[in-house]
């Protein structure tokens, strides 16, 4: 059974912006995995690429996986994380991300993020940009990150 569930999540910086809170809007069932803190890198128009981040909690008892990520705004979605080699920032796809039960894991810059590549509009600071995560359970998940 597929669960489609709609999560509007705000940043942490929102008192200074104009974005109004809105949380937790679920529509459907509600998934076994919380997003908050997510946001995207505001990028000059023409940019290529761009990177999101945000903190996954699993809810349920049972470890779950992001198995994909994709965006209605984007070509290409894709979990990376920064590996530092040979001195060397390098960035590589993680093909699952496995989030235990009752556990928590956030991405942030430096480290895990999500890749996003090809995108087809502006990301114009304050707007919202909508990440679907798909889980190992089958349900998906809509997160509305702030561009910031
Ligand atoms: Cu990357």
């Amino acid at each position: 059974m597929v669960i489609l569930a709609t999560m509007l999540v705000f940043s942490e910086s929102l008192r200074a912006g104009p974005v109004k809170v809105e949380k937790n809007i679920v529509i459907a069932e509600k998934s076994a995995i919380k997003a908050s803190h997510a946001w995207v890198r505001a990028m000059p128009p023409g940019s290529a690429m761009t990177a999101a981040y945000l903190t996954l909690e699993n809810t349920s008892d049972k470890p779950l996986k992001v198995i994909s990520v994709s965006s209605p705004q984007a070509n290409d979605c894709s979990i990376h994380k920064t590996v530092i080699e040979k001195g060397i920032n390098r960035m590589r796809e993680v093909k699952y991300l496995s989030i235990p039960a009752h556990q928590s894991v956030t991405l942030s810059p430096g480290g895990l993020h999500i890749m996003i590549m090809g995108m087809n509009r502006p990301l114009k600071k304050g707007a919202l940009f909508p990440i679907v995560f798909k889980y190992s359970d089958g349900s998906l998940l809509q997160v509305e990150a702030l561009i910031k």
